[in-house]
């Protein structure tokens, strides 16, 4: 530890992409409280510094994937974002500017993992543990750590007897990989794999792609943006930032309000075409049933997989590509540049890894039912142990030696998503059953951050020690959370959204579904009724609810 930092802090923030900054800057600059962030990474930007592979951009378009007047109207009229879905060194560069502009770094300890946390009874303080050694004490604990920050590298059969290099895209080189004259393996089809694969066919002499479920993706519809359409949005922020944080999934855009079945077909298919021209998540607003019925999701089904077949010229190529096992929007569907294009290629063959499963990595290659495929990389876009992965390798132990993950092993139980009981001054950003994963995840970034911040003054000016969610408000949220859930579609996806990647792991949906606009006015009802359903404790507590 440097001399300047002290061990007993008001607060320890455990991460430094979006979340982290932004909490900082509201603990430090708004309160005046004492903090330290923890990273693991050697600078700022969390999914944006370990992300680094090709193609990586976001899918929520840039003007909107970045933080509202909330943290400062200046930064938004002087930032330009360059392309409608920014790059990853651009998303990087962002937060590098945040981090500068408000001074951050100076409370971030970069290079160092949190590895432990406990919280002391007696002191009514977490004690946090890292892998440098050092234990700091906090009132609070706020978690930071995102929702897709640790890989999954699946149990292959002779996984690390591969005798090339094998890269995960979670955790990419910062120098940057060259294919060049190579035959690669890429394994994964989801929203990283769709970016990735066109830019390494590019490249390499070959490439071999292990789909074990396709995926309904969505034209992109990525350009340059003009100066006209930057002073326009600038112009119009305010409102843009209202609507964001008043829809269901916190993107400026209406969902129709028609049923699918409700317009005749030949019209239907106008309206997807319209959508589908603009790119992005549009085609998700074009009805408000896609996610409640599936006979109207089929219409979007059908109409995506009718895309894929008028792209891809090989009939039996676009047969595996269409997805047929799920309904659209399910998963998370990758918005993509060219993608389906790229199996018209000499040099890109795809293999049905749901059809021959594969069965081991060999010091040379991918071994399928069908045979040996000889490579000399292999790139793992096998995506993440999301939502629960991170928080439970923090080790958090909460009251009478009461484990997270413990808790947890029957599914995430919390209170809105943002706290979990036993475990007092504990708060998740993004944490399961809260809108994260499920939204513009800025705009919850935003709300989640706001929130806390405004529950730690009210702590302070009532002199309360400690806030803990009451069991019937706890139970009360699960049971909201389960029955929004189940009124939808999307349990019926093998998804990350409900833990199916991770063998072993508990299936449920992990985010909130209820809506970012409905989530809001429920965080801010239980803030104006004095924390209704925390129990506050302490000094000055006036209210156990
Ligand atoms: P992260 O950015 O994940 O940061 C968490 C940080 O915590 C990491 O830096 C990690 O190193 C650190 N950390 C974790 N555990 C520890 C520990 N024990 N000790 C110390 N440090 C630790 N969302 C959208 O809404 N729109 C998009 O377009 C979009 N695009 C995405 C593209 C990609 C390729 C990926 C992977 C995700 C995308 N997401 C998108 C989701 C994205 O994760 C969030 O939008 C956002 O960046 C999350 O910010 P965060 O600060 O909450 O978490
Ligand atoms: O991860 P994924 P991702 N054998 O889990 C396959 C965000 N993101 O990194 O579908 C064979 O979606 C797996 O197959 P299946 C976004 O939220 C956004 O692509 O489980 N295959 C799947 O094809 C996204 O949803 C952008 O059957 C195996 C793939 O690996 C989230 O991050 C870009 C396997 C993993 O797909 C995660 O996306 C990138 C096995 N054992 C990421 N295990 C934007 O565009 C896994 N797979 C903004």
């Amino acid at each position: 530890m440097s001399e300047a930092v002290s061990t007993d802090l008001d607060a320890v923030v455990v991460g430094a992409g979006f979340s982290g900054l932004y909490m900082l800057h509201r603990l430090r600059d708004t309160l005046g409280m004492s903090a330290l962030v923890i990273e693991t990474a050697d600078d700022v930007g969390g999914t944006w510094y370990w992300n680094r592979y090709p193609g990586a951009r976001c899918d929520s378009e840039s003007y909107f994937y970045s933080f509202s007047d909330r943290l400062s109207e200046d930064l938004l009229e002087e930032w330009t974002w360059t392309e409608r879905f920014a790059g990853q060194p651009e998303i990087l560069r962002y937060l590098q500017t945040v981090a500068e502009r408000f001074d951050l770094r100076r409370d971030i300890r970069f290079g160092t993992t949190v590895t432990a946390a406990s919280w002391d009874e007696d002191a009514g303080r977490w004690q946090v543990d890292t892998d440098a050694g050092d234990r700091l004490t906090a009132r609070f604990l706020i978690t930071a750590v995102g929702c897709l920050s640790t890989t999954n590298l699946p149990e292959f059969p002779g996984r690390d007897s591969f005798r090339g290099p094998t890269f995960h895209t979670g955790l990419w080189p910062h120098e940057g990989v060259d294919f060049t004259g190579q035959r690669v393996a890429v394994i994964g089809t989801g929203a990283t794999g769709v970016q990735l694969i066109p830019e390494v066919a590019e490249q390499a002499a070959h490439v071999t792609v292990f789909q074990r479920t396709p995926n309904y993706d969505i034209a992109g519809g990525n350009h340059p943006v003009t100066p006209e359409f930057d002073r326009r949005i600038k112009d119009e922020y305010r409102a843009i930032w209202a609507r964001t944080r008043d829809t269901a999934f916190g993107f400026p855009y209406d969902v129709a309000e028609r049923t699918a079945l409700s317009v005749p077909e030949d019209e239907r298919r106008e309206i997807f075409e319209e959508a589908w021209a603009q790119g992005g998540f549009r085609l998700g607003t074009t009805f408000n049933d896609l996610l409640l019925d599936a006979d109207a999701n089929e219409t979007a089904a059908e109409f995506l997989r009718s895309k894929i077949r008028e792209r891809v010229d090989d009939p039996e190529v676009a047969e595996m590509l269409a997805p047929k096992d799920h309904p659209f929007f399910t998963k998370r569907p990758p918005l993509e540049n060219g993608y389906y294009e790229t199996y018209n290629r000499e040099n890109v063959t795809l293999v049905d890894a749901r059809r021959t499963p594969i069965e081991e990595i060999t010091p040379t290659g991918v071994r399928t039912a069908d045979g040996e495929y000889e490579v000399d990389a292999i790139v793992y876009a096998t995506g993440f142990d999301a939502m629960t992965g991170t928080l439970f390798r923090l080790n958090i132990t909460g009251r009478d030696g009461l484990g997270l993950a413990d808790k947890w092993a029957g599914g995430p139980r919390t209170y809105l998503g943002i706290a979990s009981r036993g475990f007092p001054n504990l708060f998740m950003l993004t944490g399961p059953q809260s809108p994260s994963v499920l939204s513009n995840m800025v705009v919850s970034i935003e709300q989640h951050v706001d929130w806390v911040a405004d529950c730690l003054r009210h702590l302070r000016e009532q002199g309360v020690e400690q806030i803990e969610p009451v069991a019937e408000a706890e139970d009360g949220w699960v049971a909201h959370h389960d029955e929004v859930t189940d009124a939808t579609l999307l349990p019926r996806a093998n998804s990350w959204w409900v833990g199916a990647n991770i063998p072993g792991k508990h299936r449920s949906l992990y985010p909130y579904v209820g809506g970012v606009g409905v989530y809001r006015g429920i965080c801010d009802d239980v803030a104006a009724k004095g924390y209704e359903g925390f129990a506050l404790s302490g000094a000055g507590a006036t209210a156990a609810v």
